[in-house]
Protein backbone atom coordinates (compact mmCIF):
# COMPACT_ATOMS: atom_id res chain seq x y z
CA UNK A 1 0.00 0.00 0.00
CA UNK A 2 1.33 3.15 -0.66
CA UNK A 3 1.02 6.45 0.95
CA UNK A 4 1.15 9.73 -0.32
CA UNK A 5 4.81 11.33 -0.97
CA UNK A 6 5.24 13.47 1.92
CA UNK A 7 7.66 16.67 1.89
CA UNK A 8 10.59 16.19 4.00
CA UNK A 9 9.50 18.92 6.74
CA UNK A 10 6.44 16.27 6.87
CA UNK A 11 8.56 13.03 7.03
CA UNK A 12 10.82 14.07 9.57
CA UNK A 13 8.28 15.35 12.30
CA UNK A 14 6.08 12.07 11.78
CA UNK A 15 9.88 9.91 12.25
CA UNK A 16 10.59 11.95 15.16
CA UNK A 17 6.65 11.26 16.45
CA UNK A 18 6.33 15.21 16.38
CA UNK A 19 2.56 16.37 15.72
CA UNK A 20 1.53 17.14 12.02
CA UNK A 21 -1.76 18.30 11.35
CA UNK A 22 -3.08 17.29 7.46
CA UNK A 23 -4.97 20.04 5.70
CA UNK A 24 -7.49 19.74 2.51
CA UNK A 25 -7.34 21.43 -0.72
CA UNK A 26 -10.70 21.33 -1.99
CA UNK A 27 -11.64 24.16 0.25
CA UNK A 28 -8.97 26.14 -1.81
CA UNK A 29 -9.77 25.28 -5.43
CA UNK A 30 -13.69 24.64 -4.79
CA UNK A 31 -14.72 26.55 -1.91
CA UNK A 32 -12.97 30.00 -2.07
CA UNK A 33 -12.73 32.52 -4.24
CA UNK A 34 -9.14 33.72 -6.11
CA UNK A 35 -7.09 35.11 -4.37
CA UNK A 36 -8.84 35.00 -0.84
CA UNK A 37 -7.95 31.46 -1.21
CA UNK A 38 -4.67 31.66 -1.74
CA UNK A 39 -3.74 34.13 1.50
CA UNK A 40 -6.41 32.18 3.70
CA UNK A 41 -4.14 28.59 2.76
CA UNK A 42 -1.28 30.00 3.44
CA UNK A 43 -2.56 31.94 6.77
CA UNK A 44 -4.10 28.45 7.67
CA UNK A 45 -0.89 26.72 7.30
CA UNK A 46 0.93 29.47 9.65
CA UNK A 47 -1.75 28.69 12.03
CA UNK A 48 -0.52 25.15 12.35
CA UNK A 49 3.06 26.25 12.90
CA UNK A 50 1.85 28.64 15.27
CA UNK A 51 0.07 25.80 17.38
CA UNK A 52 3.54 23.97 17.10
CA UNK A 53 3.00 21.72 14.76
CA UNK A 54 3.72 20.99 11.34
CA UNK A 55 0.96 21.38 8.33
CA UNK A 56 0.46 19.08 5.83
CA UNK A 57 -1.68 20.39 2.95
CA UNK A 58 -2.93 17.20 0.83
CA UNK A 59 -3.93 17.34 -2.97
CA UNK A 60 -2.96 15.29 -5.97
CA UNK A 61 0.40 17.23 -8.40
CA UNK A 62 0.69 16.00 -11.86
CA UNK A 63 -0.21 12.18 -10.96
CA UNK A 64 1.54 12.14 -7.52
CA UNK A 65 -0.53 12.21 -4.02
CA UNK A 66 1.40 14.79 -2.36
CA UNK A 67 1.51 15.64 1.61
CA UNK A 68 2.89 18.54 2.36
CA UNK A 69 3.19 21.09 -0.33
CA UNK A 70 5.85 23.84 -2.04
CA UNK A 71 4.53 27.56 -2.38
CA UNK A 72 4.28 27.06 -6.43
CA UNK A 73 1.41 24.16 -5.86
CA UNK A 74 -0.13 25.85 -3.26
CA UNK A 75 -0.53 28.81 -5.75
CA UNK A 76 -1.66 26.41 -8.81
CA UNK A 77 -4.19 24.77 -6.59
CA UNK A 78 -5.46 28.31 -5.74
CA UNK A 79 -5.86 29.54 -9.36
CA UNK A 80 -8.09 26.65 -9.53
CA UNK A 81 -7.60 26.02 -13.42
CA UNK A 82 -7.80 22.42 -14.24
CA UNK A 83 -8.33 21.15 -11.31
CA UNK A 84 -10.70 18.69 -10.42
CA UNK A 85 -12.35 17.99 -6.95
CA UNK A 86 -11.51 14.13 -5.50
CA UNK A 87 -13.50 12.72 -3.42
CA UNK A 88 -12.93 8.61 -2.48
CA UNK A 89 -14.18 7.93 -5.74
CA UNK A 90 -11.94 10.17 -7.80
CA UNK A 91 -8.27 9.47 -6.00
CA UNK A 92 -7.03 6.63 -7.98
CA UNK A 93 -7.44 7.49 -11.54
CA UNK A 94 -7.19 10.99 -10.90
CA UNK A 95 -3.12 9.74 -9.43
CA UNK A 96 -3.34 6.98 -12.52
CA UNK A 97 -4.35 9.55 -15.23
CA UNK A 98 -1.56 12.02 -14.63
CA UNK A 99 -4.06 14.28 -13.14
CA UNK A 100 -4.18 17.26 -10.60
CA UNK A 101 -6.94 17.49 -8.04
CA UNK A 102 -7.82 19.30 -4.81
CA UNK A 103 -8.93 16.57 -2.13
CA UNK A 104 -12.44 16.96 -0.49
CA UNK A 105 -12.61 16.05 3.44
CA UNK A 106 -13.05 12.54 2.17
CA UNK A 107 -9.99 11.99 -0.03
CA UNK A 108 -7.84 13.98 2.49
CA UNK A 109 -8.85 11.66 5.19
CA UNK A 110 -7.50 8.92 3.20
CA UNK A 111 -4.39 10.62 2.29
CA UNK A 112 -3.83 11.75 5.61
CA UNK A 113 -4.41 8.08 7.49
CA UNK A 114 -2.04 6.10 4.60
CA UNK A 115 0.87 8.72 5.99
CA UNK A 116 0.09 8.37 9.67
CA UNK A 117 -1.19 11.36 9.94
CA UNK A 118 -3.75 11.61 13.10
CA UNK A 119 -5.37 15.01 13.04
CA UNK A 120 -7.19 16.78 10.16
CA UNK A 121 -8.19 20.13 10.03
CA UNK A 122 -10.76 21.62 7.92
CA UNK A 123 -13.87 24.03 7.73
CA UNK A 124 -16.86 21.79 7.40
CA UNK A 125 -17.69 18.86 6.36
CA UNK A 126 -19.77 17.49 4.07
CA UNK A 127 -22.90 16.22 5.06
CA UNK A 128 -26.71 15.46 3.84
CA UNK A 129 -28.05 18.02 1.82
CA UNK A 130 -31.29 19.81 2.02
CA UNK A 131 -33.74 17.83 -0.44
CA UNK A 132 -31.93 14.61 0.29
CA UNK A 133 -35.16 12.68 -0.13
CA UNK A 134 -35.52 13.55 -3.58
CA UNK A 135 -31.78 13.99 -4.56
CA UNK A 136 -30.16 11.25 -2.81
CA UNK A 137 -27.16 13.96 -2.44
CA UNK A 138 -25.38 12.75 0.60
CA UNK A 139 -21.09 13.58 0.84
CA UNK A 140 -18.85 10.92 0.69
CA UNK A 141 -17.24 12.54 3.93
CA UNK A 142 -19.90 10.92 6.26
CA UNK A 143 -19.22 7.19 4.76
CA UNK A 144 -15.14 8.02 5.60
CA UNK A 145 -15.68 9.07 8.77
CA UNK A 146 -17.17 5.78 9.62
CA UNK A 147 -13.80 3.89 7.83
CA UNK A 148 -10.40 5.98 8.25
CA UNK A 149 -9.35 6.58 11.31
CA UNK A 150 -8.26 10.20 11.52
CA UNK A 151 -9.99 12.91 13.62
CA UNK A 152 -11.18 16.15 11.98
CA UNK A 153 -11.55 19.13 13.50
CA UNK A 154 -14.61 21.22 11.74
CA UNK A 155 -16.96 23.52 12.62
CA UNK A 156 -19.53 21.17 12.35
CA UNK A 157 -20.96 20.57 8.84
CA UNK A 158 -21.99 23.46 6.32
CA UNK A 159 -25.36 25.06 7.22
CA UNK A 160 -26.05 24.66 3.63
CA UNK A 161 -27.00 21.47 4.74
CA UNK A 162 -29.57 19.28 5.95
CA UNK A 163 -28.15 19.56 9.59
CA UNK A 164 -30.89 17.10 11.63
CA UNK A 165 -30.47 14.76 8.81
CA UNK A 166 -26.80 14.68 9.07
CA UNK A 167 -26.24 13.91 12.62
CA UNK A 168 -28.63 10.95 12.22
CA UNK A 169 -26.52 9.79 9.30
CA UNK A 170 -23.62 10.17 11.51
CA UNK A 171 -25.10 8.25 14.31
CA UNK A 172 -25.89 5.64 11.94
CA UNK A 173 -22.57 5.64 11.01
CA UNK A 174 -21.25 4.86 14.62
CA UNK A 175 -19.43 8.41 14.33
CA UNK A 176 -18.58 10.07 17.35
CA UNK A 177 -19.75 13.50 17.15
CA UNK A 178 -18.14 16.17 19.67
CA UNK A 179 -18.53 19.31 20.19
CA UNK A 180 -16.02 21.63 21.54
CA UNK A 181 -16.56 23.85 24.51
CA UNK A 182 -20.22 23.76 24.29
CA UNK A 183 -23.06 21.45 24.06
CA UNK A 184 -24.87 22.54 20.89
CA UNK A 185 -23.80 21.40 17.33
CA UNK A 186 -22.52 24.25 15.91
CA UNK A 187 -23.25 25.65 12.34
CA UNK A 188 -20.32 26.34 10.34
CA UNK A 189 -20.75 30.32 10.09
CA UNK A 190 -23.10 30.67 12.90
CA UNK A 191 -22.25 28.63 16.65
CA UNK A 192 -25.19 27.14 17.33
CA UNK A 193 -27.74 25.33 15.10
CA UNK A 194 -30.12 24.89 17.38
CA UNK A 195 -28.87 21.17 17.63
CA UNK A 196 -27.27 19.42 21.02
CA UNK A 197 -24.50 17.62 19.55
CA UNK A 198 -23.98 14.04 20.90
CA UNK A 199 -20.94 14.58 22.97
CA UNK A 200 -19.01 17.24 24.17
CA UNK A 201 -15.27 18.31 25.07
CA UNK A 202 -13.64 21.07 27.02
CA UNK A 203 -9.77 20.12 26.37
CA UNK A 204 -7.50 18.89 23.63
CA UNK A 205 -6.26 16.23 25.92
CA UNK A 206 -9.49 14.66 26.29
CA UNK A 207 -10.01 14.66 22.20
CA UNK A 208 -6.48 13.22 22.11
CA UNK A 209 -7.48 10.47 24.40
CA UNK A 210 -10.72 9.41 22.69
CA UNK A 211 -8.85 9.56 19.54
CA UNK A 212 -6.10 6.88 20.81
CA UNK A 213 -8.73 4.46 22.63
CA UNK A 214 -10.99 4.36 19.78
CA UNK A 215 -7.93 2.77 17.75
CA UNK A 216 -7.00 0.56 20.72
CA UNK A 217 -10.86 -1.05 20.51
CA UNK A 218 -9.86 -1.21 17.20
CA UNK A 219 -12.62 0.51 16.07
CA UNK A 220 -11.96 1.39 12.25
CA UNK A 221 -13.00 5.03 11.64
CA UNK A 222 -12.39 8.38 12.61
CA UNK A 223 -13.65 11.15 15.00
CA UNK A 224 -15.78 14.28 14.54
CA UNK A 225 -14.53 17.27 16.33
CA UNK A 226 -17.38 20.38 15.98
CA UNK A 227 -15.47 23.80 17.09
CA UNK A 228 -18.01 26.94 16.60
CA UNK A 229 -16.65 29.71 15.12
CA UNK A 230 -15.09 32.74 16.98
CA UNK A 231 -17.48 34.82 18.22
CA UNK A 232 -16.57 38.11 16.88
CA UNK A 233 -16.89 36.30 13.15
CA UNK A 234 -20.20 34.28 13.80
CA UNK A 235 -23.33 35.15 11.70
CA UNK A 236 -26.12 34.05 13.33
CA UNK A 237 -28.59 31.56 11.54
CA UNK A 238 -31.34 33.06 11.21
CA UNK A 239 -29.60 36.27 9.29
CA UNK A 240 -28.69 33.37 7.05
CA UNK A 241 -31.64 30.90 6.56
CA UNK A 242 -33.43 32.95 3.85
CA UNK A 243 -30.09 33.27 1.86
CA UNK A 244 -29.58 29.50 2.47
CA UNK A 245 -32.91 28.60 1.30
CA UNK A 246 -32.59 31.16 -1.88
CA UNK A 247 -29.81 29.68 -2.95
CA UNK A 248 -30.58 26.17 -2.79
CA UNK A 249 -33.97 27.35 -5.30
CA UNK A 250 -31.41 28.64 -7.71
CA UNK A 251 -28.87 25.57 -7.67
CA UNK A 252 -31.72 22.95 -7.90
CA UNK A 253 -33.51 25.37 -10.85
CA UNK A 254 -30.30 25.48 -11.88
CA UNK A 255 -29.76 21.71 -12.53
CA UNK A 256 -26.50 21.60 -10.07
CA UNK A 257 -26.10 17.54 -9.09
CA UNK A 258 -23.42 15.60 -8.02
CA UNK A 259 -19.98 17.94 -7.17
CA UNK A 260 -21.28 20.87 -8.66
CA UNK A 261 -23.73 21.31 -5.44
CA UNK A 262 -21.38 22.35 -2.64
CA UNK A 263 -19.43 24.86 -4.51
CA UNK A 264 -22.77 26.62 -6.67
CA UNK A 265 -24.00 26.87 -2.85
CA UNK A 266 -21.35 28.66 -1.13
CA UNK A 267 -20.03 30.81 -3.86
CA UNK A 268 -24.22 31.88 -4.17
CA UNK A 269 -24.07 32.60 -0.77
CA UNK A 270 -20.84 34.42 -0.69
CA UNK A 271 -22.88 37.17 -3.20
CA UNK A 272 -25.85 37.05 -1.14
CA UNK A 273 -23.61 37.86 1.84
CA UNK A 274 -21.99 40.88 0.15
CA UNK A 275 -18.37 38.18 1.30
CA UNK A 276 -19.83 38.07 4.80
CA UNK A 277 -19.46 34.28 4.89
CA UNK A 278 -16.01 34.48 2.97
CA UNK A 279 -14.53 36.14 6.14
CA UNK A 280 -16.56 33.62 8.59
CA UNK A 281 -15.30 30.65 6.25
CA UNK A 282 -11.51 32.31 6.83
CA UNK A 283 -11.77 32.89 10.49
CA UNK A 284 -13.45 29.85 11.33
CA UNK A 285 -10.81 27.87 9.64
CA UNK A 286 -8.09 29.59 11.08
CA UNK A 287 -9.41 28.65 14.54
CA UNK A 288 -9.96 25.21 13.38
CA UNK A 289 -5.98 24.87 12.63
CA UNK A 290 -5.21 25.95 15.63
CA UNK A 291 -7.28 23.77 17.98
CA UNK A 292 -6.41 20.74 15.33
CA UNK A 293 -2.53 21.52 16.17
CA UNK A 294 -3.43 21.08 19.77
CA UNK A 295 -4.63 17.92 19.54
CA UNK A 296 -2.14 16.66 17.31
CA UNK A 297 0.23 17.55 20.22
CA UNK A 298 -1.71 16.08 22.76
CA UNK A 299 -1.83 12.98 20.72
CA UNK A 300 1.99 12.83 20.52
CA UNK A 301 2.22 13.42 23.89
CA UNK A 302 -0.32 10.81 25.09
CA UNK A 303 1.95 8.42 22.88
CA UNK A 304 5.11 8.87 23.82
N1 LIG B 1 -15.23 23.24 4.03
C1 LIG B 1 -15.23 24.51 3.57
N2 LIG B 1 -15.36 24.71 2.22
C2 LIG B 1 -15.40 23.65 1.33
C3 LIG B 1 -15.35 22.32 1.82
C4 LIG B 1 -15.28 22.18 3.18
O1 LIG B 1 -15.17 25.45 4.37
O2 LIG B 1 -15.45 23.88 0.13
C5 LIG B 1 -15.36 21.14 0.87
C6 LIG B 1 -14.73 19.93 1.55
O3 LIG B 1 -13.67 19.50 0.74
C7 LIG B 1 -15.82 18.89 1.60
C8 LIG B 1 -16.58 19.23 0.36
O4 LIG B 1 -15.31 17.57 1.61
O5 LIG B 1 -16.63 20.66 0.42
C9 LIG B 1 -17.92 18.55 0.34
O6 LIG B 1 -18.33 18.41 -0.98
P1 LIG B 1 -19.56 17.45 -1.33
O7 LIG B 1 -20.75 18.08 -0.66
O8 LIG B 1 -19.65 17.47 -2.84
O9 LIG B 1 -19.24 16.09 -0.79
MN1 LIG C 1 -22.77 15.58 -2.98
Amino acid sequence: MSGPVLAPEVSEALAAGRPVVALESTIISHGLPWPDNLDLARAVEEEVRAGGAVPATIAVIDGTLRAGLDAEALERLARAEGIAKLSRADLAVCIARGGTGATTVAATMIAAARAGIAVFATGGIGGVHRGAERSFDVSADLQELAQTPVTVVASGAKAILDLPKTLEMLETLGVPVIAYGQSGFPAFWARESGLAAPLRMDAPAEIARAHLTRAGLGLPGGQLVANPIPAEAEIPLDELEGLIAQAQREAEAAGATGKAVTPALLDRLRALTQGRTLAANAALVRANARLGAAVAQEIARQRA
